[in-house]
This record gives C-alpha cells, structure tokens and sequence, in this order.
C-alpha cells in the first residue's frame, strides 16, 4: 500500500532516485523549492538550499514548519515543496504539507518512517533508512537527511545542465568517502570527552560559522541545548559585530567551525575578534588548515573534502562533544527532560 521503498543511492557515479517520477523536464520546469521542516530536520533543510541553489540553479526557501500556515505564503504552481521529518508525524510539519497541497504544489517527502503520515500524504517521497533513531535527540536521521540534500542536489544540478555526469561521478566519488571519515572522526572521543570535562559547566556557548558552516553551527548548537542543557546559540560569524560580540566575556566558550575554503580566513578574523575579547576557542578546521591553531586555543580537524560535504563530517564532534557534556552534567542523553520523539502536539 505504501509508495516503493527503493533506497537512494550511486552506482557507478550515478545518482538512483528511483521513488520519484520527476522525469528531467519536470526538473527543469522547476520554479522554486520549498523545504519546510522543524528542528534538525530544519537545519538539514538549510544545508539543502545551499547545496541545490549551487548546484542546480533553482531558488530554495526554507520555513520553518511552524510559522508556514500562518504567514500566508505565496507559492506558484510551478514550484515544489520539499518536507523534510524523521518521524513522519511532527504536527507542525503534517500541517504544513497540507497546506502546501491546498494550493496544489508537488510534494516530496524526505522521512525516515516508513508509512508515516508525511510519507502516505506526499507525491513522492525518498525515504532516509536511517535504521530507528531510539534517542529523542536525532543524529543519523539528520545526517541521512543531509545527504540526501546533497543527493537531490547533484540530480537536480545535471538534469537543469549546470553539472555534467562526468562532474556528478567525481562529486559522488568523494561523497562515498564520507562513511569511512566518519568512521575516522569517531576515534577522537577520548580528545572531545577531554574537552567536555573542561567546559560542562560553561553557562553559554556560541557556534560560530559561515555559509554551511552556519547550517552545522545551529545543529551544533541545539545538540548541545536539548541534551546538556546549557545555553548555546549559533550565530553567522559574519553578524558577530551586529550584536553577539557583546555577550563575549573572559572565558566564554566560542566554537568557530571553519571548513568553508573561499571563507576561512574570515573565519579565522572571527576568531581573533572573539579572542581579543577574552573567549576560549574551539576551532573545527580541515586537515591542512593550521593558520587558525595559531589564534585559536584548540582545534579539532576534520578530513579534506569538498565544502558542501562538510557538513556530513563538521557535525560529528560537535555530536560527540555534547553527549560528554550531557554525561558529564548527569543528564539523560537518550531522554532530555520535556522532549519527545515526535511532536504531535
Ligand atoms: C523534528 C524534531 C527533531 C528533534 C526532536 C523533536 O522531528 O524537531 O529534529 O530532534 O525529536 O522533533 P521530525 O519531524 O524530524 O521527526
């Protein structure tokens, strides 16, 4: 009864999408994607809009599923509306997709539940299998979400002509080499619960970051939120002097992620200016990248790869940092005080 099940994935360099029916003329009549999502869900959603609009030329809005219904949006019938849940069911979310479909846009779902509401009320959808997320607070699921941003991305990118196949198999040729990055940055616990032991009790903390740096600085930031709870926010390092710098005292903890090529060394004034004002810095660099070990206090590298896949791999310590946090503060990580898996509600 459900839509086919077929993962997405690349064999031999090319992307197989095989649940949706967009054919290419449909993605080149694309006028303006849609992605609405709540939380994580969200923040993967703004990983999405940096990677399609490079990628595949096409504008991307991004709303947050809880405002969309009330802010009267204006879509057009040759738009498409992209809903991004890991459960299927968030409230918000559901609510959002049927408005959208009142006005009678295409929807593709992006869901991890298989048969879920979000699933079963959309044109299409490409499930994330990201196997079941048992804690409240999600960590695959985002990062399945986010690859698949990278996947629809690239689809979408060769079908419209702005990227050639042969420039899709060098981009999924290195996109597979993500897993066994990851694999790699999982072996930097013991540095990260170092890390977490010497600030669990900070009462604030900032992530910093530009472009997707920024998309992973507000994951980063709510990971930290939902289950250490200490007050953490991520800001675009680039509205720091906007305002944020104020809040910048002896010893508050700044973690600057700085893996976007053509924007580090802006990164890198960043972390001089939040420096100067006495925060201790926790900078995540590439590999290769040692110009911000000098002003930064520490520095957490992650492997060379191309910008957009970054943020597979910049989220991952900022993950394993929160959960020592959490421990170390005696939290529940699985179960975060007034958090549920789904908000129904
Ligand atoms: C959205 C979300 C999650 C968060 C928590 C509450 O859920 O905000 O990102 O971790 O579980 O709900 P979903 O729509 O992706 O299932």
């Amino acid at each position: 009864a459900f839509k086919a099940t077929i993962s997405p994935r690349i064999v031999d360099g090319e992307i197989k999408l095989d649940n949706i029916k967009y054919t290419d003329e449909d993605i080149k009549n694309i006028n303006r994607i849609h992605i609405i999502a709540c939380g994580s869900a969200w923040h993967a959603a703004i990983v999405g809009k940096y990677v399609i609009e490079d990628y595949a030329r096409i504008p991307v809005e991004v709303d947050l599923a809880s405002e969309f219904r009330y802010r009267n949006p204006i879509l057009d019938k040759n738009d498409i509306c992209i809903i991004i849940s890991q459960s299927g069911e968030t409230a918000d979310t559901l609510a959002a997709l049927r408005e959208a479909k009142r006005q009678g846009i295409r929807i593709l779902a992006i869901v991890n539940v298989v048969g879920s509401s979000i699933a079963r009320e959309s044109d299409d959808v490409l499930y994330t299998w990201a196997g079941p997320e048992i804690a409240v607070a999600t960590t695959k699921g985002y990062s399945t979400q986010v690859a698949l941003m990278y996947l629809l991305a690239m689809k979408f990118g060769q079908a419209r002509g702005y990227l050639s196949a042969e420039e899709v198999k060098k981009l999924t040729a290195e996109l597979e080499l993500v897993p066994g990055y990851i694999e790699k940055l999982l072996t930097m616990d013991e540095e990260l619960k170092e890390l977490a032991k010497a600030h669990a009790h900070a009462n604030d903390v900032f992530v910093i970051g530009r472009g997707i740096d920024y998309a992973v600085a507000l994951e980063g930031s709510l990971k930290l939120k939902e289950i250490s709870y200490i007050h953490s926010e991520a800001y675009a390092a680039g509205e720091l002097k906007h305002g944020t710098i104020s809040l910048i005292e002896e010893g508050t903890l700044v973690v600057a992620i700085a893996t976007q090529d053509p924007l580090y060394e802006k990164l890198v004034s960043n972390v001089k200016e939040v420096k100067a004002r006495g925060a201790y810095v926790v900078a995540i660099a590439k590999e290769g990248n040692t110009e911000i070990a000098e002003v930064a206090d520490k520095v957490i590298y992650i492997p060379q790869i191309n910008d957009k896949f970054t943020a597979s791999l910049n989220v991952i310590p900022m993950q394993i940092f929160s959960y020592y946090v959490a421990i170390e503060r005696g939290c529940d990580v699985d179960m975060p005080r007034n958090l549920a898996k789904s908000v129904t509600v």
